[in-house]
């Protein structure tokens, strides 16, 4: 009885312990047509330098903050900068969330040497931790009319070289 009773516990320390299933993981993985693909963890993230980017979503203004997708892409060997040209043009981001959700990103359009707008891994909102529903990780995109391509929930991030 005793013993059945120690087992117990320790079950139920286990379930308590383990955090909710939220259905996205805790790591986010960089990888496809790059040389050095990343898995990245929430700690990992936090850690970087954070800069803020605010969309309109429902007729409100909300404001992320994240790491700035094209220094990771960068850090993962995508080209970037003065390398971005030429047959990497065609390169493309895709995007995957864990309910299925997919969204394309050009190369281009994430390079700050080709626009302003802003592209974000983000971890927070308002300073808070993402919700289930929202996070634990979310790329958030500055500068469009819609929060569609926002994509919650984010797991993966392939880069696809579509010219060899
Ligand atoms: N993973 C995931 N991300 C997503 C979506 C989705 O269905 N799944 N919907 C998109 C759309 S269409 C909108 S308007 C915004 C906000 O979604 P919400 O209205 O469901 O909060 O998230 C975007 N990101
Ligand atoms: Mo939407």
């Amino acid at each position: 009885m005793e013993k059945f009773f120690a087992v117990f516990c320790a079950c139920l320390f286990v379930a308590l312990n383990t955090p909710a299933q939220t259905g996205a993981g805790e790591t986010v993985e960089i990888s496809g047509d790059v040389a050095h693909p990343l898995s990245l963890t929430r700690e990992a993230i936090a850690k970087r330098p954070h800069i803020t980017v605010t969309i309109p979503e429902h007729g409100n203004n909300v404001s992320y903050e994240g790491v700035l997708l094209d220094d990771l892409l960068k850090e993962a060997g995508a080209p970037s900068g003065s390398s971005l040209k030429g047959k990497a043009m065609a390169d493309y981001v895709l995007a995957e969330a864990s309910d299925g959700y997919k969204v394309v990103y050009a190369l281009a359009e994430l390079d700050p040497a080709f626009t302003d707008k802003q592209v974000i891994l983000a971890d927070s909102s308002g300073g808070k931790p993402l919700s289930a529903t929202q996070g634990p990780f979310r790329l958030v995109v500055s500068g469009e009319k819609k929060p569609a391509r926002s994509i919650r929930m984010l797991t993966k991030i392939s880069v696809v070289q579509l010219a060899k």
